[in-house]
């Protein structure tokens, strides 16, 4: 007996609700560490899933533990992402109804490596024929491609997500995965021109100069050292120690053709990369008038090549705009910093809009196939679940950053839309749950940043509906202007601060160019400085004559002139996290909340202040309180009884009474204890996951008996 509490001692609880003193934030906190010293970084709240990031490689993820997991239930076995894997699973194939996981923390959390985790343990441990299996592989392998591409190395992370991943997984009435398709939110576009010190370009550029052979490195007109380029030194860090580049070019171009990239699209991509390196180069000069003439002119030549467009047409892209004054075109000349921002808008369109098609290419090689809607079909036919989808969502994670600028903005907000569905339907919607259903319920209190996405959103007062009002303005707009507008709109918001204080003062320790925004994570300070005029569209439609199939088609006439489109980026973003809202609120949720244990990215160190933090924006505290007074299960009447009518007699095989007094006879028949359950007015409550899997297990010994009552009757 004293060598297990000593056990438990050093160990901790594997779920925060057996926590004895489970208001206490310090118990808590202890709880993690101690197991995050015994390398056990997962613990559950209920059924949510609380991760530390070890920072080392854990013996954790093989086949063999895969197989652990396989068909266990959530309590009998110690946490694991792949618990939640292969619950979620279940519960989709079970209940037929859409699941999706929910993957959330700060930047470096361990978010990513989660969704990799997951994914992975569907594509070995999901039934699978040959076609299938070809499936599993290219989901696996868009990997390695999309973080070539969207990810990058940044102060909080070596591997940071630039761009929001979120994944449907479809699955067919066997449980097989047979299709996939990924939704992809904002890329960090400004990466691609500027990377801050410390910080480095999207890996896809070191991996092509370090990977690349001396032939390819040659077509492309490229050197091997970074240095030559100004699009990767702005960090000052070309090599970082835990990645390799040259062994990641390898494997994304082994991905490549796996999802099916042909050699003459990989050459086209590769074009493309080493043409925004030599956009980079491009160098401009001023003359006696003041005009801006290029000074790189050979260089400019091999641009134009790799781009696919006509040198002079290119030239005059970067040195002139195209106004259009009642009906007719004028060009005028652009001045050196027009030219500059000129340059590197087009880098960054070419890059974000590249990226965009190299996701659609993705989606189509995950797409269902025509062979495959038979079986559908058929599965429709026998009444079994089918076409189940299952998402994953994999976003960047919440940032502070020195500078931070509309980029950030777009993602905090994110975050901050992601924190609000977690309290909607873990705290909010459960308490709520008991009211309607009449269940004695005591309370818990909770932050709601409800105000946030307000702040943020709101029609005509929100932030991004000023920044909208602003670039739509006729005439010059401006930065400054933008911001004296939210002062003057949102001045007194609790959330919102500026440098100007109430009493006219000014607040010494903000620039006049920032804002502050109290978000639920923490407070961050954004600079306008090119929020409003990074806006402003450019002439891009040289790219549309481009011979280079990808740019052609990125660069559609249409697209290209329609300024509205590109103007508002944040409502676009806006909109799209309204969809993804959506998609998620019809999904049934699991979460997993990643927690960074230290700044230094090194194993072993567990910053209690920083981990503490964590615990208190996730809202992780409320979660426990909640889960730990509540229930762990609920069902409508009507699915419980259907589902285990069989093991009482007076249900079996019809109930054709009240369903709430089905239900009671059945729970009076499998011995439920009083306080094991409650009856709703609509629903049953379980306390206790064992009660579930108890009647779970009975359902499955009584199975060959069902069978042979089925066929009697036939
Ligand atoms: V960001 O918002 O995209 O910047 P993430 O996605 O939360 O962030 P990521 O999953 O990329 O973080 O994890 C950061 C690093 O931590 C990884 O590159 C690994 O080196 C390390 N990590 C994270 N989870 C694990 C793990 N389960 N085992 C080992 C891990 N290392
Ligand atoms: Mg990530």
């Amino acid at each position: 007996m004293e060598s297990a509490l000593t056990a438990r001692d050093r160990v901790g609880v594997q779920d925060f609700v057996l926590l004895e003193n489970y208001n206490s934030e310090a118990a808590f906190i202890e709880n993690l560490r101690r197991r995050f010293k015994e390398n056990l970084i997962y613990t559950y709240i209920g059924s949510v899933l609380v991760s530390v990031n070890p920072y080392k490689e854990l013996e954790i993820y093989s086949k063999q533990q895969m197989e652990r997991y396989r068909g266990v239930s959530f309590y009998e076995i110690s946490p694991h992402i792949y618990a939640v894997s292969d619950n979620t699973y279940r519960a989709m194939r079970t209940e037929r109804k859409d699941q999706c996981i929910l993957i959330s923390g700060e930047s470096g959390a361990g978010k990513t490596e989660a969704s990799k985790k997951i994914l992975l343990y569907y594509a070995v441990t999901c039934p699978a024929n040959d076609h299938m299996a070809a499936l599993g592989d290219r989901l696996l392998q868009s990997n390695p491609v999309l973080e070539a591409f969207g990810n990058a190395k940044t102060l909080r992370n070596d591997n940071s997500s630039r761009f929001g991943k979120y994944m449907d997984v479809q699955f067919d009435f066997r449980g097989t995965p047979v299709g996939g398709h990924i939704l992809n939110y904002l890329l960090e576009k400004s990466r691609v021109v500027h990377q801050n010190q410390g910080e480095r370009n999207f890996h896809i550029f070191y991996q092509l100069l370090d990977g690349g052979d001396d032939n390819l490195l040659s077509t492309l007109d490229l050197e091997r050292n970074p240095q030559n380029y100004h699009y990767m030194v702005k960090g000052n860090c070309p090599r970082v120690s835990s990645i390799n580049d040259k062994n990641n070019w390898k494997v994304v171009m082994k991905a490549l053709p796996v999802i099916g990239f042909t050699e003459q699209e990989v050459q086209k991509l590769l074009n493309i990369i080493a043409g925004v390196l030599h956009l980079g180069n491009t160098q401009f000069g001023e003359g006696e008038e003041g005009e801006t003439y290029i000074t790189t002119e050979t260089q400019i030549m091999t641009l134009a090549k790799l781009l696919g467009v006509d040198g002079s047409a290119l030239r005059e892209a970067l040195t002139h705009k195209k106004l259009t004054a009642k009906g007719e075109e004028m060009i005028s000349p652009l001045n050196f910093e027009q030219a500059v921002c000129a340059r590197d808008a087009l880098a960054k369109a070419v890059y974000g809009r590249t990226f965009t098609w190299l996701v659609e290419k993705i989606n189509q090689s995950l797409a269902v196939k025509v062979g495959i809607s038979i079986i559908i079909l058929w599965g429709c036919c026998c009444d079994l679940p089918f076409n189940c989808m299952m998402g994953l969502l994999d976003i960047y994670g919440f940032e502070v950053l020195q500078h931070n600028s509309f980029e950030q903005f777009c993602i905090n907000y994110c975050n901050e839309k992601l924190q609000q569905l977690f309290i909607e339907l873990t705290l909010r919607s459960e308490q709520e749950e008991y009211e309607t259903e009449g269940i004695a319920w005591e309370t818990v209190k909770y932050f709601d940043n409800k105000i946030i996405c307000d702040l943020i959103e709101e029609k005509h007062k929100g932030i991004i509906s000023i920044l909208d009002e602003e670039c739509l303005r006729p005439g010059e707009t401006c930065d400054v202007s933008f911001l004296e507008k939210l002062e003057d709109t949102l001045s007194g918001h609790p959330h919102f601060v500026t440098h100007k204080l109430a009493n006219g003062k000014t607040r010494r320790v903000m620039s006049r160019e920032e804002f502050r925004l109290l978000h639920y994570a923490g407070e961050v300070n954004y600079n306008v400085n090119g929020t409003v005029s990074c806006n402003l569209s450019l002439d891009q439609s040289v790219m549309c004559q481009s011979d280079n199939q990808i740019l052609s088609h990125c660069f559609r006439k249409e697209e290209v002139i329609d300024q509205k489109r590109q103007e508002m980026a944040a409502t676009q973003f806006k909109n799209s996290l309204m969809k993804l809202m959506e998609i998620l609120m019809s999904k049934e949720p699991s979460y997993v909340r990643c927690i960074k244990p230290n700044d230094a990215k090194q194993p072993g160190k567990f910053d209690e202040v920083l981990v503490r933090h964590q615990v208190k924006y996730l809202g992780l505290m409320e979660n426990l309180r909640v889960r730990r007074a509540g229930f762990a299960y609920r069902r409508r009447f009507e699915a419980f009884l259907q589902r285990y009518k069989p093991l009482c007699p007076e249900t079996w095989p019809n109930w054709n009474g009240r369903l709430v007094d089905g239900v009671s006879l059945l729970v009076n028949h499998l011995g439920y204890k009083p306080e094991e359950y409650k009856l709703g007015r609509s629903k049953i409550f379980i306390r206790f996951p064992k009660t579930l899997f108890t009647t779970e297990d009975a359902l499955e010994a009584k199975k060959p008996e069902i069978v042979i009552v089925i066929q009697s009757a036939w």
